[in-house]
Parts: structure tokens; C-alpha cells; sequence
């Protein structure tokens, strides 16, 4: 198709829903026939980025490299689907200008979920380990999220449901001509 390329930029707290509803974006836009592709820490952090943890500084290359990685995807047409907890401002600043100076558009998404509710979801028992002392540097508990200040879309998981999540980023691809 004559499909430009974009990145949608997840952005949110361990179990705030950006891994469930980057799948179920993807999957729309493949149902529409659009090319499309999400990374995420299952085909990144234990690939290219095996080599890092989450202190400050790896995280900051693991967002550095993500950011280029996907500029490379939407500058090969793709609709790119990130979602990664990416917790500093100025990693996603980076992400952004790297985009805008290749003609990119960066859609930036706030998947916001208080840390209350994200700690109740706990589906992998991370954050009880947190709180217990058990996982050092953790986002929300012992290392810092940094809210986007101006994002694109801003999604509350505790109110919007997965397909009205879709639904919204989808609208917003259409409307701003992306897809
Ligand atoms: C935050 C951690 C940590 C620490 C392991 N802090 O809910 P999950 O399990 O499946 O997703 C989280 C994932 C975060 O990796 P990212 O690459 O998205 O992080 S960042 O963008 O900040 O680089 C969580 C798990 O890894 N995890 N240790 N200390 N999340």
C-alpha cells in the first residue's frame, strides 16, 4: 500500500497495560491490512538488548536503542508499536527528535494506571517483591516514572478498556493521516 510509516510510543508503569494493548493494536491494524510491528521487552530485552539491566544508565541505552530501532521500522513504512515502561523524560525526548528530523511521526502514548491499581494487578508478584526489597530499582517503587508532560494520547487503564484503548489510538492514526 502507499502507507507511511509512524512509531506509537507506549509509555507507562510495570502492569499498566501497554504490552496487552500494543498486541491488540497490532492485530487491528493487521486485520486492516495495515504493515505493522510491535517490540517489546519478550523481543528485545532478551535479544538485542540482553546485555542491559534497569539502572538508570541502562535503561536510558535501552530507550536509546529502541528509539533507533524504530525509527528504522517506521522509516521502512511500518506502523511501529513500542512498549516499554520508558520511565525518562529525555530518552523519550530523544525518541521524538530522532523521528520528527527523519519526517517521522512520533505518537506518544500515556498508558496511565495509578501505582495503587498497577500494584493490586501485580500479575507477576514484581511489585510485592519490590516493596519487600527483593528487586532493587524498581519503576514506581524505588526508581522513578516520569509522567509525559505533553503526550499524544492520553489513555486511563483503569477506566478504558483494552478495545476502546485501540479504538482511540486507531482514531487518532486516521485522523492525523498515518494510516
Ligand atoms: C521495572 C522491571 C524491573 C525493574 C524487571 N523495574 O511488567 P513486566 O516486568 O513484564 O515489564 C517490566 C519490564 C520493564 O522493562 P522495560 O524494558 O520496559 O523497562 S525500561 O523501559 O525502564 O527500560 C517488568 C520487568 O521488565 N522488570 N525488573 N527493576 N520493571
Amino acid at each position: 500500500s502507499q502507507q507511511k510509516g509512524a512509531t506509537i510510543w507506549l509509555t507507562g508503569l510495570s502492569a499498566s497495560g501497554k504490552s496487552t494493548i500494543a498486541c491488540a493494536l497490532e492485530q487491528h491494524l493487521l486485520h486492516l491490512h495495515k504493515y505493522a510491528y510491535r517490540l517489546d521487552g519478550d523481543n528485545v530485552r532478551f535479544g538485542l538488548n540482553k546485555d542491559l539491566g534497569f539502572d538508570e544508565k541502562s535503561r536510558n541505552e535501552n530507550i536509546r536503542r529502541i528509539g533507533e530501532v524504530s525509527r528504522l521500522f517506521a522509516d521502512s513504512c511500518c506502523l511501529t508499536i513500542t512498549a516499554f515502561i520508558s520511565p525518562y523524560r529525555i530518552d523519550r525526548e530523544f525518541a521524538r527528535q530522532i523521528h520528527e528530523k527523519s519526517g517521522l511521526p512520533f505518537v506518544e502514548v500515556f498508558v496511565d494506571a495509578p501505582l495503587s491499581v498497577v500494584e493490586q494487578r501485580d500479575p507477576k508478584g514484581l511489585y510485592k517483591k519490590a516493596r519487600a526489597g527483593e528487586i532493587k530499582d524498581f519503576t514506581g517503587i524505588s526508581a522513578p516514572y516520569e509522567i509525559p508532560e505533553n503526550p499524544e494520547i492520553h489513555l486511563n487503564t483503569a477506566e478504558t478498556n483494552v478495545t476502546e484503548s485501540v479504538r482511540i489510538i486507531t482514531q487518532y492514526l486516521v485522523s492525523h493521516g498515518y494510516m
